[in-house]
Formats: structure tokens, C-alpha cells, sequence
């Protein structure tokens, strides 16, 4: 079997820590790059209905009621609406912070302890530190393969070894799921493993910013995982605002991939493989695996989802089985949120690269890695946004919209049914070079 044989060959590369390494000891503090809460957009109203079913990409910029957004301010609540139709059809609910969160933070492990109505759970994960002096910004690393942790330190962050089995086990049926989120919300609940395994992500968030920063800075994370890890921090970083790089690797159905594209894609993925394989994605996503089209979001809303914030998209086009066309596609379309948020230089997608190995650390890769850690993590960096597509896998958006991008004013919010709220979008802070 093929999903078997991939998974063999990448357990072995998990080999690739090599000594930590200078980088950070100069570095200024690092801005804030990233919202300061996990959910800016909370408090939006956002409609329950959905936009009828389309063959090509839905239009990010046109909320559920019809109405078109003209303003940057209005991606805010916007972007509350694509939540809760992803949460509602693709991932399951993402649970906000439950009443407690407490844990520790040392250069070598992070605790975390959650209560919540009375259940409570706990789960940890390791750290290293780069050299020099902190505190350092992270990444949070999903799994022991496929993601650069060495230069990772070396551009000066920490490496946060995040177990996400611990969280949310594989191998489980759907009405018996495991780990510390359904310890705490049930095993029985619809949320699927990867948006479980970001509210762990969240939930060591949480407990790095209460840890008083002489470790870790809490407003400078970042989150990368190759795989099913892949899918994984692609998800973590869209549903978290305060993960300033969200770095998914050859992530491919129920990852980066537009549902649409996969199922069209020969080769990749079917999207009902990605769902039965595991419960990666939530439970309602299994009415959808026969007919994406009804779906009223797909993958490139998520893209725009994790804007104006960094985003490093890695793909690999030689294994047709990771659906790297998908990926170029949602990454393309949602490119056109961060033109319209005026962020077009902090996403790239790069699958234009020799090694066909599944989760190989990949030389093509450490440039545009280091430059995306400076940027985005310590405040050093100029990176301008880059698509560097294979011809293998190339995309044409063209083909995959009816519609266009428009000029977001920089004013206020305007009408539609999720208003409310005041405050800008993060747009204005993390903005382009
Ligand atoms: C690309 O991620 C998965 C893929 O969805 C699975 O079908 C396969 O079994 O494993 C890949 C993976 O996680 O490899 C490590």
C-alpha cells in the first residue's frame, strides 16, 4: 500500500537535529507580527446560512448574505464567517480557550494542563533553544519528520517538538476519539484530529504568553509539519491569529489542496481516502466527500484565512498521490486575499524543487526557510512574497474563478450580516515590505 510504504520511508528521516547553532544574540526583540488574540473576529455576528454550491473556488469577498466586502476592515468578520463554515463542513469546532490553562515553560519542555467544566487533561512538549540569548521566538514542529529543525535554530528560533498524537490519537474510530481534546470534549465529539491538534498548538500558546517571556516571546510563534503534519499546521496557523508563519509541507488532501481541485486531480488523494483514512477532518466532512462542489468554502479561504499573517506553502510535485496541483490552486486563490489586504509579499508557495522524496529536508527550501523565520519571527527580513511553481503541477486560477479581487478601501466596516465589531483588521499591522 502506498500510504503505508510513505509512512515507513519518512519515519526514517526523522534524524535531522544538528547542533544548535548562533543566530539571535544580536537579533532586536521581535515585533508583534501576529494578532495578539487567538480569534479576532469572536465577537462577530456571523450568519448560519450558506452560499449555494459552485464548480469553481467560492468568492472569498462575498459574504453568505450576498453582499460583497469593500473595505480591508471587513475581512475581519469575513474571515468569522469562512470559520464557522469550515468548522461547520470541514474541520468540526475548534473549541476558544477553555477556563483553564495553566502549565510551565523551560528551555527544555512545556506542560500543558487544561480544565474545562470539570474534566480536565494535560499534555506536554519539548524545546530547543538556538544559541545566544533569549527570549526566542518558536516554532511550534509537528512530528519528527520532514520539517528543517536545524536550520530552524540556526535562524535563531526555538523548536517546539509537538506530539500532536497526544492530543488527538490516529487509529481511533470516529465515535471513540482520543487523546487530551477528547478527554475534555468527548470522545464522541465531531471535531475532527487536525483542528484538535491546533487547539493544542493554541493551548501551548497560551501557556508560553502567561509564562512571563524570559524563554519563549509569546507573540512571535511560528508552526510547520510535514504530511499529515502538514495538514496539520496549515489548519493550526488559519485558526490561530496569533501564529505570525504558518509553514504547512507537502500537506496534500484535507491539507493545503482545494477540495475541488483533488477531485479532479488524477492521482491525488481522494478526498473520501483523506477522510476515512483517519478522522482528520471533522465528521460533516463526510457528506461532502462525493460532491465538494456543495461545499461552501474550500481550501484557498483558508489560505486567506491565516492573511495578512506569514505564510510559507511547500509542496512537492513528484508524488502525484499529495495532489501538489491542488495545493498551487488554493494557494493562488488565496493569494488574492492578501493582494486585497495589500500583504501580497508574506505568502509564498514553492513546490519547484529536484527531490521527490516524501518530507525530505530539502536544500531549495533553507533560503526561503531562514528568510521567513527573520521575517516573521525576529523582525529581520525582507522576503517578498514568491510562487515558485513546478511545471509538473502548474495551475491556472483562471480556471477556477468567476470572480475578481477587489480594491479594499482602508476605511471602516461596511454593511452585510457580520458586522459588529470595532477595531481594524490585522492587515494594518503586519502589512508588506
Ligand atoms: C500527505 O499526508 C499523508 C497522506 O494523506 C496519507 O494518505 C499517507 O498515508 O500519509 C501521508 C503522510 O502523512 O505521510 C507521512
Amino acid at each position: 500500500m502506498w500510504a503505508a510504504a510513505v509512512f515507513v520511508a519518512v519515519a526514517s528521516l526523522a534524524t535531522t537535529t544538528l547542533g544548535a547553532q548562533a543566530g539571535a544574540a544580536d537579533s532586536p526583540p521581535p515585533a508583534p507580527r501576529a494578532a495578539a488574540v487567538e480569534d479576532d473576529g469572536a465577537d462577530c455576528e456571523v450568519g448560519q446560512g450558506s452560499p449555494a454550491g459552485t464548480s469553481t473556488l467560492p468568492d472569498p469577498f462575498t459574504r453568505t448574505d450576498g453582499t460583497r466586502i469593500t473595505s480591508k476592515a471587513d475581512w475581519r468578520c469575513r474571515r468569522a464567517e469562512i470559520r464557522e463554515l469550515a468548522e461547520r463542513t470541514v474541520y468540526g469546532q475548534k473549541p476558544a480557550r477553555p477556563d483553564s490553562v495553566t502549565g510551565t515553560v523551560s528551555s527544555s519542555r512545556i506542560t500543558v494542563n487544561v480544565s474545562y467544566q470539570g474534566r480536565s487533561s494535560s499534555f506536554s512538549a519539548d524545546v530547543e533553544l538556538p544559541g545566544g540569548t533569549g527570549p526566542f521566538p518558536a516554532v511550534v514542529v509537528y512530528g519528527g519528520f520532514g520539517a528543517d529543525t536545524a536550520t530552524i535554530k540556526a535562524s535563531g528560533a526555538a523548536v517546539i517538538s509537538y506530539d500532536p498524537f497526544g492530543v488527538g490519537r490516529e487509529g481511533t474510530a470516529r465515535n471513540n476519539k482520543q487523546g487530551a481534546f477528547y478527554s475534555v470534549y468527548g470522545s464522541s465529539s465531531s471535531t475532527g484530529l487536525l483542528a484538535a491538534w491546533a487547539w493544542g498548538v493554541s493551548r501551548i500558546i497560551d501557556v508560553i504568553e502567561s509564562s512571563g517571556g524570559s524563554v519563549l516571546t509569546a507573540d512571535a510563534t511560528g508552526v510547520t509539519g510535514c504530511s499529515r503534519y502538514g495538514k496539520g499546521a496549515f489548519v493550526a496557523g488559519a485558526f490561530d491569529q496569533r501564529i505570525a508563519l504558518t509553514m504547512p509541507i507537502e500537506s496534500g488532501s484535507g491539507g493545503v489542496g482545494a477540495f475541488r481541485s483533488i477531485a479532479k486531480e488524477s492521482g491525488a488523494q481522494p478526498l473520501s481516502s483523506a477522510y476515512s483514512e483517519q478522522p482528520w477532518l471533522g465528521d460533516a466532512f463526510g457528506s461532502y466527500t462525493g460532491n465538494p462542489n456543495s461545499l461552501p468554502v474550500d481550501t484557498h479561504q483558508i489560505v486567506g484565512m491565516v492573511a495578512p499573517r506569514g505564510l510559507l506553502i511547500m509542496d512537492n510535485p513528484h508524488i502525484d498521490w499529495l495532489g501538489a496541483r491542488s495545493g498551487a490552486v488554493a494557494a493562488l486563490g488565496g493569494a488574492e486575499v492578501y493582494k486585497a489586504l495589500g500583504a501580497r509579499d508574506n505568502i509564498t508557495y514553492w513546490s519547484d524543487v529536484q527531490d521527490g522524496s516524501h518530507c525530505a529536508v530539502r536544500s531549495e527550501w533553507r533560503a526561503p526557510l531562514q528568510q521567513h523565520i527573520r521575517k516573521f519571527l525576529l523582525d529581520g527580513g525582507t522576503t517578498s512574497g514568491t510562487f515558485r511553481v513546478s511545471g509538473k503541477k502548474s495551475a491556472d486560477l483562471a480556471e477556477w474563478r468567476d470572480w475578481q479581487t477587489p480594491a479594499l478601501g482602508d476605511g471602516g466596516t461596511s454593511g452585510g450580516t457580520t458586522s459588529g465589531a470595532t477595531g481594524g483588521d490585522t492587515g494594518g499591522t503586519t502589512g508588506g515590505t
